[in-house]
């Protein structure tokens, strides 16, 4: 935890970010990002009995280093107390509410706890930064919502910012909750407040149980022998996936606008999972219909069955585009994967695990 100042050693003023969930996926891309256009960066993580800053460590600096420019403090979007604390003695120019409790299936589990993190937390959030500006009187304080293409849920494709919201899980009824918490901040306040809707985006640090990276994991696993079987559920959904690393500009992108506004951001391209399931296995030559098996319980009570977005109006106006296709994607992740289980298997083959454990 490191003590917060907001100049540079040079005496020049540094932009300072604050970000919910900076140890997931997104955060740890877009801490890369601001690091390297010179920002301060402060992220809120939450206490786990294990360390969970592991996307983090290769960008981590010793906070007794007066060169460190990221800053972890404990916190948790459920907590209205510690948000409003970070904010007041941060002061950040832009806060980019990240955290939350983002798989899908799990919400059908975890109804209460999900909107409790992804709705109320977006409310207590935006409620920290607007009491924050009132009670000091600062200027502008910018902030992004993670929104989600889920929102969409039913309404079919092509989905842009004016399709109407279907959503169809816990998660996406409450993402759509702090979507209008967001506009409705933006409207009463006059709060700088942007919703990105993003559609899903993809990297070799995707949490291992979306589809995805569940997937390249299992490739990997299964090309160097370490696993026999991938349980999946419904193959016949379609997303239009992105690389992570792409789509955190665009969050930055919408904070530097004249206006705040909400915007679609996608590559215009869908595909089911079983292409992803083709193309992830036919890179390292396997047939995944040889250890693809259906279990039931992967299914969902109710499904989104068809998403891709348009994302014209980000392309118009924020100047943004994705840089990495659908193919390039996949051989990311399966690359990735493939060194890892290399990485697994040396420990496997000399005791220090067995073939279930990670190391
Ligand atoms: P991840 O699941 O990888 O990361 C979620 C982050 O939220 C983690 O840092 C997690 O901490 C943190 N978090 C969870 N619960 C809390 C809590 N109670 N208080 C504070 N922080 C919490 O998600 P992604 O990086 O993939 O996604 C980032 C955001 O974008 C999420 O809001 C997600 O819903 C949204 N989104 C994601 C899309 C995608 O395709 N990736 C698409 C559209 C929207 P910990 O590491 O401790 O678990
Ligand atoms: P999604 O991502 O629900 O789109 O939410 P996920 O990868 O979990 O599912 C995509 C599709 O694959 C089907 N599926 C499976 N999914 C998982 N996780 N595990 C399986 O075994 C499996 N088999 C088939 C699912 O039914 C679904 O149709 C992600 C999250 O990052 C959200 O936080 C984000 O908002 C949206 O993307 C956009």
């Amino acid at each position: 935890m490191g003590t917060v100042s907001n100049t540079a050693g040079s005496g020049k003023k540094k932009k300072t970010a604050l970000i919910t969930g900076i140890t997931g996926q997104d955060g740890s891309y877009l801490t890369e990002f601001l690091l390297e256009k010179g920002y301060e960066v402060h992220g809120i993580i939450r206490r786990s009995s294990n360390f969970n800053t592991q996307r983090l460590d290769h960008i981590y600096v010793d906070p007794h280093n007066s060169s460190a420019r990221m800053k972890l403090h404990y916190g948790d979007l459920t907590d209205a107390s510690a948000l409003r604390k970070w904010v007041d003695t941060i002061c950040p120019d832009e806060v980019y509410n990240l955290g939350a409790q983002s798989h899908v299936g799990v919400s059908f589990e975890n109804p209460d706890y999900t909107a409790d993190v992804v709705a109320t937390g977006a409310l207590r959030l935006l409620e920290a930064v607007r009491t924050h500006i009132e009670s000091t009187g600062r200027q502008q304080i910018k902030y992004y919502q993670a929104g989600s293409s889920e929102m969409y849920g039913a309404t079919p494709p092509p989905q842009d910012e004016n399709t109407v919201f279907h959503p169809r899980s816990p998660y996406a009824v409450s993402k759509v909750a702090a979507h209008w918490y967001t506009v409705n901040y933006r409207e009463a306040y006059g709060l700088f407040a942007c919703n990105g809707i993003l559609f899903n985006h993809e990297s070799p640090r995707r949490g291992e149980n979306f589809v995805t990276r569940k997937i390249t994991r299992a490739v990997g696993r299964i090309k160097i022998g370490l696993q026999k079987k991938l349980f999946l559920g419904n193959l016949k959904a379609s997303r239009d996936w992105g690389f992570a690393g792409d789509y955190v500009e665009a969050m930055w992108l919408m904070l530097q606008q004249e206006k705040p506004d909400d915007y679609v951001v996608a590559t215009e391209e869908s595909h089911t999972v079983e292409e992803f399931l083709e193309e992830a296995f036919g890179f390292v030559g396997l047939d995944w219909k040889e250890y693809v098996e259906i279990d039931p319980r992967y299914f969902r009570p109710s499904e989104v069955d068809n998403l891709r977005g348009s994302a014209e109006k980000a392309r118009k106006v924020l100047g943004w585009k994705p840089k990495v296709g659908f193919k390039q994607l996949v051989a990311m992740m399966v690359s990735g994967d493939l060194e890892r289980a290399n990485r697994e298997k040396v420990l496997v083959d000399n005791g220090y695990i067995d073939s279930h454990q990670q190391p």
